[in-house]
């Protein structure tokens, strides 16, 4: 529950109408989000706010640079495509009544708000094939949409955020501390991360490399960070911007192939329930490549099975770092949540790995007969 309340925020923010009432929405792990109605001439319409969090993101001023640089370009092609419904499209930040993207609060604390997109959802896994096909389209056009946007580069973020061989660097260093005491009971994971190390860092050498090309991605791509219409199940509006930076088309395509794909939720502990379903693999893949295959280089789409596992054993190893430091970072609900995550991760990565060689051989047919075998 959020102990923090949004009331003497909102008034803030140029919003027309009679404040109503707000509560806490959605299940991210990063920032506080909030939903509040007001009656506009006897509308009732919500409004989403959120406050920044500022120990993740430690310069929220350019994080909004970043939002509102991403979805002014995003509306404006939308419009221009004639696409209906153009402000579900893309977040559409609501400014505050001085004038800024923002408001200050006493503590100094950062408060952004967004229009709320009306009949739409988001999901932990996809129900169908067709579901996760419209997933990977949208991350497609998403990224295929920014690849024209003007420069300058956007502000990055966070710094080598999915660098592996820093968070690598960083888990050694928790691991040598182990303040809470907890490297005795996590003793499995450790060997497995320490064991995997090398691959683990597939895809920063590559980028490093240069074999594959910076692009702007959105970086957190887990499929709950993608609004779905109520109406007809497609992916409507990508939101959770606060990581639109520079990064690699397969940072994304990973963290769909890690959400998209398992057959449990992130923190399911039952481990036998997850798998990588490689049905929903390929749906995914198809709707991606239907956009994005044709800005993709070769080495990029060579990579795109590695991704998935890559993504998976970034995450295994932020959840297992996190839960030795004591939780510092993602939101939790009971004691061992990031273990049990990092558990889970590993079991996803396992199950990758059993299925590589499917996957690489559905990776190398899409990209060779594009999208025809989904319609
Ligand atoms: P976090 O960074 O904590 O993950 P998100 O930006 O992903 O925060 O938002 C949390 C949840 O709030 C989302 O999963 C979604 O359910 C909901 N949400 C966020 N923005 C909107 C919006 N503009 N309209 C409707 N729902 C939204
Ligand atoms: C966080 O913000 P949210 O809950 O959508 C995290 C992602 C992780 C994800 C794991 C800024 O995403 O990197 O993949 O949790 N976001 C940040 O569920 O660290
Ligand atoms: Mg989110």
């Amino acid at each position: 529950m959020n102990k923090i309340s949004p009331e003497k925020i909102v008034g803030q923010f140029a919003i027309y109408g009679e404040y109503i009432d707000s509560s806490s929405f959605g299940s991210g792990h990063i920032n506080d989000t909030f939903q509040s109605r007001w009656n506009q001439a006897g509308a009732i319409l919500r409004y989403v706010h959120q406050k920044i969090n500022q120990h993740v993101f430690v310069q929220p001023d350019k994080v909004m640079e970043n939002i509102l640089r991403v979805t002014t370009h995003i509306a404006e092609q939308n419009r221009s495509l004639g696409l209906p419904d153009w402000s579900r499209r893309s977040l559409v930040v609501v400014p505050a009544k001085d004038g800024k993207p923002w408001v200050r609060d006493a503590e100094g604390g950062w408060w952004r708000t967004y229009l709320f997109v009306e009949n739409s959802h988001t999901k932990n896994m996809p129900s169908s094939p067709q579901e996760a096909r419209f997933l990977g389209a949208s991350i497609g056009l998403f990224q295929k949409q920014l690849s024209n946007l003007p420069q300058p580069r956007l502000h990055d973020t966070i710094p080598n955020f999915h660098n592996m061989e820093i968070r690598y660097r960083r888990f050694y260093e928790v691991l040598k501390e182990d303040i809470c005491g907890r490297v005795k009971d996590a003793g499995g994971e450790i060997d497995f991360v320490r064991n995997n190390e090398e691959r683990g860092a597939v895809l920063i050498r590559a980028m490093q490399e240069g074999r594959i090309p910076e692009r702007i991605c959105h970086n957190d791509t887990k499929m709950n960070n993608i609004l779905i219409d109520d109406k007809d199940s497609t992916a409507l509006c990508v939101i959770d911007l606060d990581t639109v930076m520079p990064g690699t088309s397969l940072f994304d395509v990973g963290d769909l192939i890690r959400t998209v794909t398992t057959s449990a939720a992130e923190d399911e502990t039952e481990l036998s329930r997850v798998e990588f379903d490689t049905v929903f693999f390929e749906a995914l893949l198809d709707g991606y490549l239907s956009e994005a295959l044709n800005f993709l280089t070769p080495e990029e789409t060579t990579l795109i099975a590695e991704a998935g596992r890559n993504i998976t054993h970034i995450m295994a190893l932020r959840f297992l770092t996190d839960y030795l430091e004591g939780d510092k970072y993602y939101r939790i609900s009971r004691p061992a949540h990031n273990l049990e995550r990092c558990r889970n991760q590993i079991a996803l990565i396992k199950s990758m790995d059993s299925k590589f060689e499917t996957a690489v051989e559905i990776v190398k047919q899409l990209t060779n007969e594009p999208f025809s075998k989904l319609g």
